[in-house]
């Protein structure tokens, strides 16, 4: 089988591309997995890995990039820079890539675990994106960091942030990276919201394809951007909440359940 044709491959390139292109990849920051569909039962086993499996992942097949990899050389050497592996009870073996003998990204477990978790949710998830998107970054040392507000922040500024993001946008406090510990509370977030701010640090996105993950990033943040170019200055023109709840009734959208104040009926 000529794993550099299958489809997953190219949406993967394209995304270590478009991340890094942005500069939300510095050196080897972020990293990018992918459910496959194809069956690879047919290939022998290179090494195996004991880790832990998320429910619902037996037997899968996932594309992740390589720990300590740089998004920026994915495109030009796939096979160097990721692998293939299956995921078994007890560890992950890897199938494919990683050749020069690395193991997969140190976000492993946030990445299984996000999966698992979005599958519950979303039987066409496949996809999990982290990166070190700048203005999220930067918004998370100058706003509080509970979900709710920061959610509100965004939405209110960028009319159509509410389409894309109606469940919200997660926090984390800073947590260290790489660890069991951090992938879980992300993945917890990700029960509700599918992107889950790191703070200090980046995010995590999931999707049923990387562009669907990515673009959500790319709707944060924007609305960040703005956050960080208007927040000092005197705010003349708002998008309320009243506004808000119209756009959600012309687009027929839920807004996740206590984020928006709803007006009073008239007696
Ligand atoms: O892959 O971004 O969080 C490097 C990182 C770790
Ligand atoms: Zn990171």
């Amino acid at each position: 089988m000529d794993i550099l044709k299958i489809p997953a491959i190219s949406e993967f390139c394209r995304t270590a591309e478009l991340i890094h292109s942005r500069g939300w990849a510095e050196r080897n920051g972020g990293n990018i997995s992918l459910l496959l569909d194809e069956d690879l039962g047919s290939l022998a086993p290179i090494r195996k890995l004991p880790v832990g499996c998320p429910g619902g992942l037996e037997g899968r097949y996932i594309a992740i990039t390589g720990s300590g990899k740089y998004l920026r050389n994915v495109p030009r050497d796939p096979e160097s820079n990721m692998g293939i592996f299956r995921i078994c009870r007890d560890g992950v073996e890897l199938l494919w890539g990683l050749k020069d003998g690395s193991g997969p990204s140190s976000e492993l477990a946030a990445h299984l675990n996000c999966h698992s978790v979005r599958l519950n949710v979303d039987p066409a998830h496949r996809a999990v994106i982290h990166t070190h998107a700048t203005n999220l970054v930067a918004m998370t040392f100058v706003h509080p960091l509970n979900d709710r507000d920061f959610t509100r922040t965004l939405w209110s500024l960028l009319t159509e942030c509410i389409m894309f993001l109606p469940d919200g946008v997660a926090v984390l406090p800073w947590m260290p990276c790489g660890t069991e510990e951090t992938g879980r509370a992300t993945a917890e977030k990700m029960k509700e919201s599918r992107i889950v701010v790191w703070a200090h640090h980046g995010v995590f996105s999931s999707g049923t394809s990387a562009e669907d993950a990515l673009g959500l990033i790319e709707v944060a943040e924007k609305a960040a951007e703005i956050f960080l170019k208007i927040s000092h200055l005197p705010i003349l023109s708002k998008i309320d909440d009243s506004r808000l709840l119209d756009i959600c009734k012309v687009m027929n959208i839920v807004p996740r359940n206590g984020y928006l104040s709803i007006p009073e009926s008239p007696e």
